[in-house]
């Protein structure tokens, strides 16, 4: 089931079912080499969420500031592989709505657990903003924000639930957005978290 929710952003209901067993295990290898951890932000506090990536680059944030590297600052090791069945995944959703040849170069892993949440912003990092960018969720379901192209505007809120993906590119590529705190549950793979796999082209 395809939703278009906006002229650039389209949820596909469910799309991953099939495929989030397997999903899960090569999270969980991927967190084994590269674990989750909670960035600080150029202000100096920590992101509510926790995070690591896959993919050839990874987005980081600390006193720096935000930006993409090839190496995990934690481990000082190139980020680990994106499995091959990712990458095609996101190729293959954001083909469904019309981008051709979307190759992401990063896969961004957030997890949330019970209260965290997201404020709006902009995924502004990257090079070119030609590219789609496509989203995963997994596990507990949570309310995703969609806002304008500035701060101030009206947001439309989306439910996201386990085996989503949220595809947006063109007009809609620079949209504010972010998600509200997360829920209490438990989800019989994934426990009481959630998941966000967000696949980009870096550079
Ligand atoms: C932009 N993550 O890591 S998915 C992020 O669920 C981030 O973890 C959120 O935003 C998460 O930068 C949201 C990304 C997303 C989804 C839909 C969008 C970004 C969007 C629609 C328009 C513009
Ligand atoms: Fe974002």
């Amino acid at each position: 089931l395809i939703e278009q929710k906006s002229a650039g952003t389209w949820l596909l209901k469910s799309w991953l079912a099939k495929d989030r067993a397997s999903i899960s295990v090569q999270l969980q290898a991927i967190l084994q080499v590269s674990p989750l951890r909670r960035f600080k932000t150029p202000n100096g506090y920590s992101m509510s969420v926790g995070s690591s990536n896959c993919g050839a680059w990874g987005w980081i944030s600390d006193q720096k500031g935000y930006r993409y590297s090839a190496v995990d600052p934690l481990t000082q090791r190139p980020w680990p592989a994106m499995p091959e069945a990712w990458q095609h995944l996101a190729t293959e959703a954001a083909e469904l709505v019309g981008f051709q040849h979307f190759i992401p170069d990063s896969c961004l892993i957030n997890c949330y657990e019970v209260g965290d949440k997201m404020g709006l912003h902009q995924d502004k990092d990257e090079e070119i903003f030609e590219h789609p960018i496509v989203s995963v969720s997994l596990g507990l379901p949570i309310i995703f924000m969609l806002g304008g192209l500035t701060r101030s505007q009206a947001y439309q809120k989306i439910l996201l639930e386990d085996s989503d993906v949220l595809i947006w590119g063109g007009v809609d590529r620079l949209k504010y957005h972010g998600v509200q705190s997360l829920r209490k549950g438990l989800h019989p793979i994934f426990g009481s978290k959630r998941y966000n796999l967000t696949f980009r082209k870096a550079k």
